[in-house]
């Protein structure tokens, strides 16, 4: 502890403190700065403040000391000896974290503000309506255009349309990731140190796929700015793309030029396609080229985003079956692409099993025998004592059911929260369907009523060649 108190107060590390190092770093805004991309920060500072002194004034380190008592042992919180306390804050004052947010606005999505009084002391000095104003014109870019992560030691973490998975090996050195995307050029520029996999949500970044274009993504290590040098120790990544892959057979797929294998020099899972093992001694082009033709969406208002004014979604229906009730709502809050997505929120039975569900209205032009893919993205919040479920609902020309076909997303659990995952259901049409429906669906047992939200956007159904 006392090694760990003289690091975070601006000391040099102590080598006995390293097998607790990641742990306190990822803990520190010392070094996790540029995990405030996309973040608007205000920071506002007495000057009287006794407790938090701003920049270098000295500050007190306090430590939990124990003394022995009859009848017992008693902790004491008391003032750390020298050379502990006094300490100077050297970095992590809100005067240095403006200036480095500052300097690193001109390459990356930081914004700070940064307000001192020399009447305020250990309180809040403004009022609470210019705090308000603030957050008001700084409301949150569901689809940014830049994204930056680091970490110490979190197995995998993300920002928006970009998660990493960390290289064990690294260390104590932090995994970190930057990528931006332009879409006009169809382009992502990533940028990482330690990351063992890479993951973009190419669709959640705002790339479509349209046919005949080409997409790129460019890697490489340079990943500044950083508050703390970072060194990389793996000279290599995994890159793993999202897209509705399935709707664009035979593109092809390059690394600097040269034509890779299906199956040998990238995979295909679903909706993520994997290029494993990209070395970085160089930069590297990964290019897709899409075909001149890609599969139709059969679905309409598939993002949502059209909305009537009686408050119904063209094209979706609320579905209950089995009884049992949801707030189910078109959420202007939460999106993927757009500014919408569909919600089902706190389901609850009536006895007997249950679904609530999104559905779409019937597709026509279905073909008995050919296979289709429905694909899309979903995510939850506290989400309990409920099953996720996709189905596709076949019916014959006079809209007679014959088939359905169901992928579980995810078993009832304790409690589900994660953004936005992709789905990818491949399944083969009844002879005799001729039109398709879609279903959003919670699934719940008897008498158990589930809990928390699940979110979908961005649903794609197309026949597959
Ligand atoms: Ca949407």
């Amino acid at each position: 502890m006392p090694d760990n108190w003289a690091a975070i107060a601006g000391k040099e590390d102590e080598p006995e403190a390293s097998l607790d190092t990641p742990l306190m770093r990822d803990n520190s805004a010392r070094y996790v700065l540029e995990n405030l991309a996309n973040m608007p920060i205000r920071i506002v500072q007495g000057l009287n403040d006794s407790n938090f002194p701003n920049q270098y004034q000295n500050l007190t380190v306090m430590w939990w000391r124990r003394e022995s008592t009859t009848p017992g042992d008693k902790w004491w919180l008391v003032e750390a000896p020298p050379p502990y306390s006094p300490a100077t804050a050297e970095f992590a004052n809100g005067g240095d974290v403006h200036a480095l947010l500052t300097s690193w606005s001109a390459v990356g999505p930081y914004y700070s503000e940064y307000n001192t009084s020399p009447y305020g002391g250990h309180g809040f000095m403004e009022p609470y309506g210019v705090t308000a104003d603030f957050f008001q014109a700084h409301a949150r870019n569901r689809q940014p255009d830049r994204v930056a992560y680091k970490s110490y030691d979190d197995p995998v973490c993300s920002s928006y349309w970009m998660t990493l998975r960390r290289y064990p090996g690294a260390g104590e050195e932090a995994a970190l990731a930057r990528a931006e995307v332009d879409r006009s050029a169809g382009m992502v520029g990533a940028h990482v140190r330690n990351v063992e996999e890479l993951t973009l949500d190419l669709f959640w970044a705002g790339l479509s796929l349209q046919p005949g274009k080409t997409l790129s993504v460019r890697l490489d290590t340079n990943t500044d700015p950083s508050a703390i040098p970072v060194v990389d120790r793996l000279g290599r990544t995994d890159l793993v793309l999202v897209h509705a892959w399935a709707s664009v057979p035979g593109m092809k797929v390059r690394l600097d030029g040269a034509l890779l294998t299906p199956g040998v020099g990238y995979t295909l899972e679903g909706s993520r396609l994997r290029v494993p093992g990209i070395t970085l001694a160089q930069a590297r082009t990964l290019t897709l080229e899409l075909p001149s033709q890609v599969q139709t969406n059969l679905l309409t208002n598939p993002g949502f985003e059209a909305v009537n004014p009686d408050g119904s979604v063209p094209g979706w229906s609320k579905v209950v079956l089995s009884g049992g009730s949801a707030r189910m709502e078109d959420h202007a809050k939460m999106s993927h692409g757009g500014t919408r997505s569909l919600r089902v929120k706190d389901p609850a039975p009536a006895g007997a099993p249950y679904t609530c569900s999104w559905r779409s209205d019937q597709a026509t032009g279905i073909q008995g025998g050919a296979n289709y893919a429905l694909t899309g993205f979903y995510r939850t919040r506290l989400f309990r004592k409920a099953a996720v479920r996709v189905t596709v609902y076949w019916y014959d020309a006079s809209g007679t059911q014959v088939g359905a076909s169901s992928l579980d997303l995810e078993a009832p659990s304790g409690y589900s929260t994660h953004d936005w995952v992709p789905f990818h259901l491949q399944a083969r049409a009844p002879s005799g369907a001729a039109r398709a429906a879609v279903g959003l669906e919670t699934v719940g047992g008897p008498g158990t009523a589930g809990g928390g939200s699940v979110w979908f956007d961005d649903v794609a159904l197309f026949r597959l060649p």
